[in-house]
């Protein structure tokens, strides 16, 4: 049998980030195919909970963009139904740029077949997941979803 299928995968994880199924991918049934593509990417799934986003929570989570002109539809999307945020590790320093990759660019119309956003979307503001933009953001966003850890 080929190594790889019966290595066991590394329990280390040096680096976390955070990631946030959109409701989108409730009401589309992709919640599993997301997660499925990040643990079969070696990423781990470290801590996992559904929720429906509070508009406080949203309204924090996007500060960010508390200026751009779609923050409001955004707010409204993120909040409509249940989302499933996790903290997935990886055995590497590059949880956040490995899972950016495999979620690809942010408007899912020109994001390239192969990642989640291109494989599965069509408009930019149901793009099915969010990762963390860098360490700085995981941290505060980890803090943000998971308080008592
Ligand atoms: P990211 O999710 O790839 O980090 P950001 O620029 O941080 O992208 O935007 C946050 C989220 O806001 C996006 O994932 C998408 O859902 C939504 N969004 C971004 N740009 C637009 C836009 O121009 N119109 C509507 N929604 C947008
Ligand atoms: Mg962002």
């Amino acid at each position: 049998m080929p190594e790889t299928l019966t290595a066991t995968p590394s329990e280390t994880t040096l680096s976390e980030t955070l990631i946030i199924c959109k409701p989108d991918a409730q009401e589309r049934r992709l919640i599993g195919e997301i997660l499925g593509r990040i643990e079969r990417k070696g990423l781990k799934i470290v801590e996992m909970k559904m929720l429906t986003i509070s508009r406080d929570l949203a309204q924090q989570h996007y500060s960010e963009h508390a200026d751009k002109p779609f923050f409001g539809e955004l707010v409204d999307f993120i909040c409509r139904s249940p989302s499933v945020v996790a903290i997935v590790g990886a055995a590497s320093t590059d949880a956040v740029s490995i899972m950016r990759t495999l979620i690809g660019p942010t408007d899912p119309a020109t994001a390239p077949p192969g990642t989640i956003r291109g494989d599965y979307g069509t408009v930019v503001t149901e793009n099915l997941v969010h990762a963390s933009d860098s360490p700085e953001s995981a941290s505060r966003e980890i803090a943000l979803f998971f308080p008592e850890r």
